[in-house]
C-alpha cells in the first residue's frame, strides 16, 4: 500500500468517526494522522518492513500505529470494516459536498434514508431537503450545484497520487524478462493535473506472459478484462489500468495514439489524409488509391518511433504536454514550437514555511535543502498574523525572525535567502503587516486564505487593492482551488491578470500536487497577457522542495519558456525585477 491509499484509508475513517458523532479528539487523531502519512516523503511500507517505530512520527500513537501496520500487511483495517457495518460508506460523499458536512450528513441519512448522492440528488429535485430542519432553500440549491460540480470531476486521481501508484505498477512489469520495454502514455503522460486512468504499453514478443504478469500485481482488485494483447484492471485504490502489448516495430505509433489527446490525435490524422498516409496505432500507410479509409491498406511507412510518426507528417516531436490541440501542430509546422522550460533552469523557490509558521522544519534546515537543490536564492515566505492557526506572524514576530535568519545565513556566499512573507489579503483589499515592514522584505508575496465565500464583484475588488499596494510582487495560489476538492473562489481572473500587469507584479503557479494554481490554461493567459509567473513550491518540509517538478510539467503544458518564469533568472536580474516596483 502506498502512502496516498493508507491515508485515504485513515481520512475515511475520521469522517465515518463524525458522521457518527463519535469523541471528536478521536476523529481528530484520524485525521491527523492521515495528515502526517499523505505529507510524509518515503513510502510508510518501507518503515513497516524494516520494522521501524512508527510513533516516531507526528501525530502517530501506538493504536495508529497498529493500523498501519495492518493496512501495510493486510490491505485492510479492522476499524474501517466495523464502522462500515454501522454506516454506509457512501455516506463520505455527502460529507464532501459545499453546503453538507458530517452532521447534516447524519441528518439526512437518518431522517430522509438518504444514503447516496443520487438519493440525495433526487431528494434535493423534489424539494424534500429544504423542509428539513437547518435546511432550507438556499442549501437544498448549493447542494445540487455541488453535486454536478462532482459529476463533472469524475473520479480523477490527482497527477502526483497516480505517481505514486504508477511507479511499483511499472517496477513490477520490469521485472519480468519477458518485457522488453515500457511507457505510460495517456494523460500521465502529457501530465495534466488529474487522470482518469493510466494508460500503459509494453514490447514482448510474446504477449502472453505480459499480460498474465500484468494482472498477478498483487494490488490489482479486479481484472476487468484480459485480452491477447489488451487488459484492463482495478487497483485496490480504485484507479483503472490499461494495457497493450506490441512489438517493437508499432511501438512509436502507440505511444503516439496513446498518448492523445484525442483532439491532437484527430487533427493529426487529418494531416495525414491530406498526404495520402493514413495514422493509426500500427503505424503510418500510404493509402492505395480508391482505398481511402482503411486504417492498415497500403504499404507501411514508419511507427517505430514517435519521431518517425511525426517525421512522415513533416512535422518535428512535439513534447507531450503540449498535444492539447492549441496550437501546437500549427506551430510545429512554422517550426516555433516553444523551448519548454525545464528543472535545471530553476535557479530558486519563492514560496515555502518555516517552524517559523505552520512549516515543519527550520530556517536552517530549509536552506541546506534548497542548497542540496542547487538553488542560487530562495524566498522564506512564512504566514502572517491573520492566519493565526499557522502561528502566523506580526511585525515583531517578523523582526525576530530576521535576526534568526541573520544568524543562519552569516558568513554563507553559497546561497541568498530572500527576506518574504506571505502575506493575508484582509476583507478590504489591506494587507495583514505594517507598511514600514512590508518595505524592508525583498520580496512580497500576498495571497487569500480567508473569507472564500466573497461575492465575485467584491472578492475581485479585494485582491485588485491588494495588487495595487506599491509593494507587491507575487499573487500566491491566486484561485485558492484544491484539485479534487475546493473549486476556485468566485472572481474575475481575468481582470486580476489585467491589474498584475499594469502593477508589476507576477502570478504564482505553485506547485504544491493538491493546489497547482494557477492551472494550465490561466497560465496560458498569463503568457499571453505578458504577466510574469513565478513557479513556487509552498514547501512545509525540506522533501517538498521536490514538488518544483510538479510546477515546472504544468508550465510546459502552458507553453512557458524559461524567459517567462522569473524564477529562472539569475539573482541579480531577479533584484533588478523586485526593484523595479513602482518606477
Ligand atoms: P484520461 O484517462 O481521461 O485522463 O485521459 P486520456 O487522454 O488518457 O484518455 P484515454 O485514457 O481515454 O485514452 C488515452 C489516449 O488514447 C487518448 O488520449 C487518445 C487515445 N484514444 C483513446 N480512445 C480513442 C478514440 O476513440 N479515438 C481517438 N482518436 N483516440 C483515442
Ligand atoms: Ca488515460
Ligand atoms: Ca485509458
Ligand atoms: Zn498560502
Amino acid at each position: 500500500m502506498e502512502n496516498t491509499e493508507i491515508a485515504r484509508v485513515l481520512a475515511d475513517v475520521s469522517t465515518l468517526l463524525e458522521i457518527q458523532g463519535a469523541n471528536p479528539f478521536r476523529v481528530r487523531a484520524y485525521e491527523n494522522a492521515a495528515r502526517t502519512i499523505e505529507e510524509h516523503p518515503t513510502p510508510l511500507r518501507d518503515l513497516v518492513a524494516a520494522g521501524a517505530d512508527l510513533t516516531e512520527l507526528p501525530s502517530i500513537g501506538k493504536d495508529m500505529a497498529s493500523h498501519i501496520r495492518e493496512l501495510v500487511d493486510t490491505g485492510r483495517l479492522t476499524v474501517l470494516e466495523e464502522l462500515q457495518r454501522a454506516i454506509p460508506y457512501s455516506l463520505i460523499d455527502l460529507v464532501r459536498l459545499p453546503g453538507v458536512g458530517p452532521k447534516r450528513a447524519r441528518k439526512l441519512w437518518e431522517q430522509l434514508g438518504i444514503e447516496t448522492l443520487d438519493q440525495l440528488e433526487t431528494a434535493a429535485q423534489e424539494a424534500r431537503i429544504e423542509t428539513l430542519e437547518g435546511f432550507g432553500k438556499k442549501t437544498q440549491a448549493r447542494i445540487l450545484g455541488g453535486i454536478a460540480t462532482v459529476r463533472q470531476r469524475g473520479s480523477r486521481f490527482r497527477l502526483a497520487d497516480a505517481d505514486q501508484l504508477v511507479e511499483p505498477l511499472l517496477a513490477h512489469l520490469r521485472a519480468t524478462a519477458d518485457v522488453q520495454q515500457v511507457a505510460v502514455a495517456g494523460s500521465y503522460r502529457r501530465r495534466l493535473e488529474t487522470v482518469g486512468d493510466i494508460d500503459i504499453l509494453a514490447i514482448a514478443a510474446q504477449p502472453g506472459p505480459v499480460m498474465a504478469h500484468f494482472t498477478s500485481y498483487p494490488r490489482v482488485r479486479k481484472v476487468e478484462m484480459s485480452g491477447d494483447t489488451r487488459g484492463t484492471v482495478i487497483l485496490e485504490s480504485g484507479l483503472q489500468v490499461d494495457l497493450r502489448v506490441l512489438p517493437a516495430a508499432s511501438y512509436g505509433a502507440a505511444l503516439q495514439y496513446f498518448t492523445g489527446s484525442k483532439a491532437h490525435n484527430v487533427k493529426l490524422r487529418k494531416r495525414a489524409v491530406a498526404r495520402g498516409l493514413s495514422i493509426s496505432e500500427y503505424g503510418v500507410f500510404e493509402v492505395a488509391e480508391g482505398d481511402e479509409g482503411a486504417a492498415t491498406g497500403g504499404r507501411r511507412v514508419s511507427g517505430a518511433t514517435e519521431e518517425d510518426v511525426y517525421a512522415a507528417v513533416n512535422l518535428p516531436w512535439i513534447p507531450p504536454e503540449l498535444r492539447e490541440d492549441r496550437g501546437e501542430i500549427e506551430a510545429a509546422e512554422r517550426g516555433t514550437l516553444p523551448a519548454l522550460l525545464t528543472l535545471d533552469d530553476m535557479r530558486g523557490d519563492l514560496q515555502m514555511h518555516s517552524t517559523w509558521s505552520d512549516g515543519k522544519q527550520s530556517i536552517a534546515e530549509m536552506l541546506q535543502g534548497c542548497v542540496a537543490r542547487g538553488y542560487e536564492y530562495f524566498a522564506l515566505t512564512d504566514h502572517s498574523k491573520n492566519l493565526a492557526m499557522t502561528g502566523g506572524l506580526d511585525a515583531a514576530g517578523v523582526r525576530r525572525q530576521w535576526a534568526e535568519i541573520a544568524e543562519v545565513t552569516a558568513g554563507r556566499d553559497d546561497i541568498t535567502l530572500l527576506r518574504s512573507l506571505e502575506i493575508d489579503i484582509l476583507r478590504d483589499g489591506s494587507l495583514d503587516l505594517e507598511d514600514e515592514v512590508i518595505a524592508e522584505l525583498d520580496v512580497v508575496v500576498v495571497s487569500v486564505h480567508t473569507l472564500l465565500d466573497l461575492p465575485a464583484a467584491q472578492q475581485t475588488k479585494r485582491i485588485l487593492t491588494a495588487l495595487e499596494h506599491p509593494a507587491v510582487h507575487v499573487l500566491a495560489h491566486p484561485t485558492g482551488r484544491l484539485i479534487n476538492r475546493r473549486e476556485p473562489y468566485a472572481f474575475d481572473l481575468d481582470a486580476v491578470l489585467h491589474c498584475a500587469r499594469e502593477h508589476h507584479v507576477a502570478v504564482e503557479l505553485n506547485a504544491h500536487p493538491h493546489r497547482l494554481d494557477l492551472r494550465d490554461i490561466h497560465l496560458l493567459a498569463a503568457r499571453e497577457l505578458g504577466v510574469p509567473v513565478v513557479i513556487s513550491t509552498d514547501a512545509h518540509q525540506v522533501p517538498d522542495l521536490a514538488f518544483m517538478r510538479y510546477g515546472v510539467e504544468q508550465a510546459r503544458r502552458a507553453w512557458l519558456e524559461p524567459a517567462h518564469v522569473l524564477n529562472t533568472r539569475p539573482l541579480s536580474e531577479l533584484r533588478r525585477w523586485l526593484a523595479a516596483k513602482g518606477i
